[in-house]
């Protein structure tokens, strides 16, 4: 319909280009604001405690503010073991968040002048009460389950506890069924317990790292970065395997060029050989594990030679790496991995990684995964939520293994609406920018135009404000107070974000916009604070602490108390699995019908003509969010597609030749792509950085930057154990003609 039109161009118009010209270096320093720092030696700095919100991985750190109230830095606090008193370039950058002259500024509401949709400028007041009509709207009509949050970070949280007083559980998030929901499954299967993030895996004690299409180093998350480089001076064995020379691959001892899609046929090979050659931990395998004789039988064919036709990888380097990872065990780590949604049968190829690491005794043990532990934070008092009719798991197909909301099942069943017994009819989006995360993107569109309402609320103008009703402006992490951060580590941690600057513009903290709303429909009770400042010093107190104790440390390490780090020697243990055991066989999956045991199923292969394409991260940005960001955008503004010299020859392309691609269904880039020429991608596949090719206008820098992986992705397969969405089966021709030239005006 037209009802929703993509709204491109600004009523506000478009803001300056940034100036900065700023550089990081790799590991977390800026070396322009550090020099500005020393000019300004007499000058009087204070420091707020935060955690970063440019990735998930919240590492802690400090941001300097100058007599002027400017951000002048931010650095990692030393005594948090996400980062050990270093930040990333992103973590460092992330001031851009707070400087980008294109955040949104205030209020915004969708209107009709002259026949033409635009946004006007509106007061929150005006906003809220549009938005508090709307929750009553539809709860009135149709119950509250039919308000559906989708959300990511911190913003999340406060709108999750708006949503469950309000009676809606329908929520969901693209960091599950697009990014680390399968590997939750296979592992929790296997161990009985999610690998959650930060994963618990010793990499600073390891002595063999085996990363399966896992790209630490450019997928920057802080600390495995730190530790594998310990392990690497440490002496320890990176195995990696990718059919990408990632930059993990060029600092392993082994590089396995794997054809695309074929992980699982090696991982069995491997288990083949730790089990014909005896390889495996026996004293570990007899003491914690079920189903053991069972696997030997399945595995019983798969050589390394039946692989070989399948991976490619030679059967000698199949042996050798078994026998290097058997050697080391059981310090030997299968890295989970994290964006793990790629060919639909995800959950069963995490299952192998963990039978693997089962297999080497590794869970559980120094050098493999450690025991994680956290610190619960006591929920600050509100009355019950109510219980919904319905919520994430009824709606859309039934996923026996789903423990999270499915993103694309609240598309389907929002674009079902009309004809659905959980019918989906308005939406809060938070924190996530849906149409450049989900795949398939006319199906998202499709969506929010079946919608009666769409309020969306971020830092900036992203592609999904686009299609909102009403668009609330969100300052940054560094303008508000969030919640207390407590993750899963070694040792039990809390970290504070204290606001280091006032909210710029008309912007406010997700907190108070979930109040004011929650305020507005008759929930008063459940926001009984009158700053989110109240909420965290009651927590800390009960924690032992308290808001003026954080303010100057801003991280507190506590003790553990559930038991050491790692196994003793022969000690009894009960794993989280029914069977209390490590669960090679998985009657859990034999009982819903599932292969109990992983097997290898292939997946299409690029048809004459077109090259599969594969995508991942590039160490100076997170998804689409720190594209437009000044800092981070200096540093890279755009993708480039990684062409296989023989592609290359055959096609005829030049380095730094600009192309178009086209997939499988047609489906044409908005914008070209600079080719990159390089031995490090195999000819059957070509490569870019996920997050780029921005449309919206909206922003300066980063518009019409290389091409959008998202946007030619419109070939899913859904992993039946869990719902996860398989993004890697497409397939791309390049393009050397501008194909868009001929409509142009
Ligand atoms: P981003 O695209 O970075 O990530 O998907 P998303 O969570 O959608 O969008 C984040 C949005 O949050 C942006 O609009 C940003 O401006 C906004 N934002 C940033 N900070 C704040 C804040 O403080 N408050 C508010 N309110 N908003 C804020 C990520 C998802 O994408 C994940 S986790 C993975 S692993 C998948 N990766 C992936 C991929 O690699 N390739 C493809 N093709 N698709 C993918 N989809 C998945
Ligand atoms: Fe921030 Fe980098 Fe840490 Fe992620 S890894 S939280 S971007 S400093």
């Amino acid at each position: 319909t037209s009802r929703r039109k993509f709204i491109k161009i600004s009523a506000l118009g478009i803001g300056g280009l940034a100036t900065s010209a700023s550089a990081l270096n790799l590991m977390g320093m800026n070396p322009l604001l550090d020099a500005a720092v020393k000019k300004n030696i007499a000058k009087k700095f204070t420091r707020s405690a935060t955690y970063c919100e440019v990735c998930f991985w919240k590492c802690a750190g400090w941001v300097y503010t100058d007599e002027e109230g400017k951000v002048t830095k931010i650095t990692g606090n030393e005594d948090d073991t996400h980062c050990n008193g270093r930040l990333c370039p992103r973590g460092t950058g992330g001031v851009g968040m707070y400087n980008d002259e294109d955040r949104l500024k205030t209020p915004l509401i969708r209107t009709t002048i002259g026949g033409e949709e635009t946004f006007r400028e509106a007061s929150w007041e005006e906003a809220l009460d549009l938005i508090a009509s709307k929750f009553k709207g539809i709860k009135e009509k149709y119950g509250p389950e039919s308000f559906a949050l989708l959300k990511h970070g911190s913003p999340g949280s406060h709108f999750e506890h708006l949503f469950k007083a309000y009676g809606s559980d329908t929520i969901a998030e693209p960091a599950y069924a697009q990014c680390r929901g399968p590997r939750e499954t296979g592992f929790g299967l296997t161990f009985g317990s999610w690998v959650g993030s930060p994963e618990p895996a010793d990499i600073r004690d390891t002595k063999c790292l085996v990363l399966i299409g896992s790209h630490l180093g450019e997928n920057m998350h802080n600390s495995p970065v730190q530790e594998m480089s310990d392990a690497i001076d440490n002496g320890a064995t990176i195995i990696t395997v990718d059919p990408r020379l990632s930059t993990a691959a060029s600092k392993s001892n082994h590089w396995l060029a794997i054809k695309p899609g074929t992980d699982i046929a090696l991982l069995l090979s491997w288990m083949h050989v730790l089990i014909e050659e005896g390889l495996y931990n026996k004293k570990y395998v007899e003491k914690y594990g079920l189903g053991f004789d069972q696997l030997k039988a399945h595995v019983r064919t798969y050589t390394p030679e039946w692989a070989y036709g399948i991976t490619t990888i030679e059967p000698d380097v199949i042996r050798k790496t078994a026998r290097v990872m058997a050697a080391a065990a059981p310090s030997t780590i299968i890295h989970p991995g994290r964006h793990v949604t790629w060919y639909g049968d995800d959950s069963q190829r995490a299952r192998a990684m963990a039978i693997l690491n089962g297999l080497l005794g590794s869970w559980g043990n120094r050098g493999g995964f450690y025991f994680k532990e956290s610190l619960k934070v006591p929920t600050y008092p509100h009355p019950e939520y109510p219980k919904p009719k319905w919520g994430w798991e009824e709606i859309g197909e039934k996923y026996p293994f789903a423990q999270m909301g499915i993103t694309t099942e609240v598309i389907k069943a929002t674009i079902e609406n009309d004809h659905n017994e959980h019918p989906i009819k308005a939406w809060m989006v938070a924190g996530t920018n849906l149409t450049q995360s989900l795949p398939q993107q006319e199906k998202t569109i499709k969506a929010i135009n079946a919608l009666e309402f769409l309020v969306v609320v971020d830092t900036m103008p992203m592609e999904i404000t686009g299609y909102a009703d009403v668009v609330l402006p969100e300052c940054t992490y560094l303008e508000r107070y969030d919640g207390i951060r407590s993750a899963t580590n070694r040792n039990p941690s809390i970290a504070v974000r204290i606001p280091a600057v006032k909210p710029k513009y008309n912007s406010k903290p997700a907190w108070w916009i979930s109040k004011q709303i929650g305020e507005r429909i008759g929930l008063s009770e459940y926001f009984d604070y009158n700053d989110f400042e109240e909420v965290i010093e009651w927590q800390l107190n009960k924690l032992g602490t308290s808001l003026e104790e954080m303010k100057k440390i801003g991280v507190k390490n506590f003790e553990r108390t559930s038991g050491p780090l790692f196994l003793k020697d022969g000690q009894d243990y009960q794993f989280w699995t029914p069977s209390g055991k490590v669960e090679f066989y998985s009657q859990q999956l034999a009982d819903k019908g599932f292969d109990p045991m992983p097997v290898y199923t292939p997946h299409p292969q690029p048809p004459q003509g077109y090259y599969r394409l594969n995508y991942g991260r590039s160490p100076m940005h997170t998804f689409s969010r720190t594209i437009n960001n000044p800092n981070l955008s200096d540093l890279k503004d755009e993708n480039t597609l990684w062409v296989n010299p023989k592609v290359a020859r055959i096609l005829g392309l030049k380095k730094y030749q600009e192309v178009w691609l086209k997939n499988q269904d047609g489906i044409v880039s908005s914008f070209p792509i600079k080719v990159r020429i390089t031995e490090r991608i195999r000819w059957d596949s070509v490569y870019m950085y996920h997050g780029f090719g921005h449309n919206n206008k909206k922003l300066s820098r980063a518009y019409g930057k290389g091409v959008s992986d998202t946007e030619l992705i419109s070939q899913t397969v859904i992993d039946p154990l869990m719902g996860g969405t398989g993004l890697r089966g497409n397939f791309v021709s390049i393009l050397t003609e501008n194909p868009h030239k001929n409509l142009e005006i």
